[in-house]
């Protein structure tokens, strides 16, 4: 995340911070009485913090009384970069997009800015070589994530264990950060060794099928689960109660997201801790764009904050969680 922020910053000081500036300036959508319009380019439906991030912004839109249209692209680049094309067809104002994944957005980014509609990120980042392609990114810090579930446990297991990792998509870039932020959490912890590491998609039955294979092949090894997100911990933790292991106590379990289903399985113990990612983009992003309609000039990355939350905590939380 923050590479992109400092490439961002480093073409701002070469042209004296004109470039993205002209560039917002002349994408900015009319602030006419008529309705605004706006498209949104939705991952999927992979998990609970992505259905209620869709129910969210939803909601705002409703509430605010500007049309949204929804496009859901079940996990696949390709069907977004259609319903982008489709959103730039129809001329709507303003196009929100969380990309699936980081890479390969550059072509279908050019295309919506020479149509001038402006494009918010929401959730995940892209690699781009040229930031004026989108006018902010409004996501959390996801190395910040990795790092702080890397401390916890490293506390936890008293700087030794050996922890199988369950990855997000490829080459999103909450896997990509989370997997670096993690790594770099154990380094100062030698004993804190990741034996496997592979992709459960972010889905719950992915991350059941991954685990399932761990305990196969190292059953007696594995001491501590590294989830980049809840869905998955939740099958690791199907998986091994199948195999007669005890989730939360022969194996403790880590996992990102901080769903209401997380709480319940803290409160049950099965779940140790989760480290919070919040899915409530409506008010923020309609804000954001409300500020852009009003010509404010925008930061490039917008983040939200995110906090831990483990078994001491859980059952007194849980009927406070908003998702
Ligand atoms: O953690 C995961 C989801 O992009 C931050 O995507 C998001 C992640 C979230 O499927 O549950």
């Amino acid at each position: 995340m923050l590479r992109y922020v400092i490439f961002g910053m480093m073409v701002g000081a070469l042209l004296g911070g004109a470039a993205p500036a002209v560039a917002q300036e002349r994408a900015k959508p009319q602030a006419t009485g008529k309705k605004l319009v706006v498209g949104f380019s939705q991952v999927g439906a992979e998990s609970a913090w992505r259905t209620a991030e869709t129910k969210s912004i939803k909601g705002e839109a409703a509430k605010r009384g500007v049309e949204l249209k929804f496009a859901i692209a079940q996990q696949r680049q390709g069907n977004q970069i259609k319903a982008v094309r489709s959103f730039i067809a129809q001329r709507v104002d303003v196009i929100v997009i969380a990309p699936i994944v980081e890479t390969g957005w550059e072509r279908v980014l050019r295309e919506v800015q020479r149509a001038r509609i402006p494009v918010i990120l929401v959730d995940r980042g892209v690699k781009v070589r040229d930031d004026s392609l989108y006018v902010t990114l409004i996501a959390s810090d996801f190395v910040e994530e990795g790092r702080m579930a890397a401390e916890w446990l490293a506390k936890k297991m008293n700087g030794k264990a050996n922890i199988v990792e369950l990855q997000g998509t490829t080459g999103s870039a909450p896997a990509i950060d989370r997997k670096k932020g993690f790594e770099e959490g154990i380094k100062k912890h030698p004993g804190m060794k990741i034996i496997k590491s592979q992709s459960g998609d972010f889905t719950r039955a992915k991350g059941k099928d991954v685990m399932e294979a761990f305990i196969k092949s190292d059953r007696d090894r594995i001491e501590a689960v590294y989830a980049h997100n809840d869905d998955m911990a939740l099958g690791a933790i199907q998986a091994l109660e199948e195999a007669g292991i005890k989730p939360g106590k022969d194996v403790i379990i880590i996992s990102i997201d901080a769903v209401r289903a997380a709480f319940e399985a803290m409160v049950a113990r099965k779940l140790n801790a989760t480290v919070e990612c919040n899915p409530l983009f409506g008010p923020i992003l309609f804000d954001t764009i409300e500020k852009l309609r009003a010509g404010e000039k925008l930061p490039k990355y917008i983040k939200n904050e995110d906090r831990l939350f483990d078994q001491s905590v859980a059952a007194e939380l849980i009927d406070s969680r908003e998702y």
